[in-house]
């Protein structure tokens, strides 16, 4: 099947759109198959992501943008790495853990010379381990065929939304209040939403044997609990010891200040990139790691409205996962 999009052509989505100021130029598209809002420049890779050829041993890592991927990523990396934590200080999760569709959100203007994510996502020596915030219908066909492990990781949406207005002030000096973007959000006008398409349809997939389902929301619960799960799906054996030591590398303070998974060096590029001034103190990317702080960030109104767009989407599901 062939991957097109139409131009969304909704006031919010222009308003995000210009919010981004030197980003998103061209707009948002709904991709067909998927229904999914990404930047314009999405078309340009989307049909080679969808005809990404997939191995075997792969391991895959799915999520809704903000949810834990990088957290995930550092705990599957150590695990398929024989807990090799030396190689994982020194070298940035990006190298170690590619993110398929990365370069198809750099916009045209700048894309010369950016590292093509989808290569490096196939040049991996094997087992291959591939991140992405697609939803089914776009991720490369041949998962569900090969079959290959795939994790999935859901966050509650109102902390996942709330984390994604943060990351795109950090990285693409979004300049929106928080209210503003999450009516973006709730509307379906920002990229890689609507939410609940990517989070619905793995739930439906959740007891499929090569697929894991995990959540933010249990990570921070009982982390070494995910660790052991995560670690029998993979079919790797981990001793208490091991549990241990790989809670205190996963720790929030631990990874806050690893240069390897705090994406420092990331930001700041962008930031230079689109000329926008170091990022404002306190603003980075490993940023609160809290459930439910969201709550108190956005105004009681928009609370509500949360509340009753998560009543609208879950009525009629079977759906028990984090809200
Ligand atoms: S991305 O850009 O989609 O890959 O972002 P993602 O990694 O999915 O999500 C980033 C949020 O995860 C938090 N995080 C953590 N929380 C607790 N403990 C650990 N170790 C941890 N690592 C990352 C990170 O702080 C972001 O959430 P917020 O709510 O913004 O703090």
């Amino acid at each position: 099947m062939s991957v097109s999009g139409e131009r969304l052509r909704h006031p919010l989505a222009e308003r995000l759109s210009a919010g981004f100021e030197h980003r998103y130029g061209d707009g948002f598209v709904v991709t067909r198959p998927g229904g999914l809002v990404m930047p314009a420049e999405f078309l340009l890779d989307a049909q080679r992501v969808h005809d990404f050829p997939v191995r075997q041993d792969d391991v895959w890592l799915v999520t809704f943008p903000k949810s834990g991927t990088t957290w995930t990523q550092e705990l599957v990396w150590l695990l398929m790495n024989d807990l090799d934590f030396e190689t994982a200080k020194e070298t940035c999760i990006t190298k170690r853990f590619p993110y398929l569709e990365h370069v198809s959100l750099v916009p045209a203007a700048v894309r010369q010379g950016a590292p093509d994510s989808i290569r490096q996502a196939a040049d991996q020596p094997a087992p291959r381990l591939v991140k992405s915030h697609l939803p089914p219908a776009l991720l490369p066909r041949q998962l569900w065929t090969v079959k290959p492990k795939i994790i999935y990781v859901a966050r509650s949406p109102k902390d996942a939304a709330t984390s994604f207005y943060y990351h795109n002030c950090l990285i693409h000096g979004l300049k929106l209040s928080l209210d503003e973007f999450l009516e973006c959000f709730l509307a379906d006008c920002v990229q890689f939403t609507p939410y609940w398409t990517s989070v619905l349809e793995f739930w439906k997939l959740r007891n499929e044997p090569n697929i894991l389902w995990n959540t933010y929301e249990e990570m921070k619960q009982d982390l070494g609990a995910v660790i052991r799960k995560t670690a029998a799906f993979l079919d790797k054996e981990v001793t208490e010891e091991q549990v241990r030591q790989l809670e205190q590398h996963l720790s929030f303070s631990s990874m806050r200040d690893n240069p390897a998974t705090n994406y420092g060096g990331v930001v700041e590029a962008s930031r230079q990139r689109l000329r926008l001034p170091p990022a404002p103190g306190g603003l980075s990317f490993m940023r609160e790691g809290q459930v439910g702080a969201s709550r108190r960030r956005m105004s009681p109104e928009m609370d509500r409205r949360f509340d009753q767009w998560i009543r609208d989407h879950v009525r009629g599901t079977d759906y028990s996962g984090p809200l």
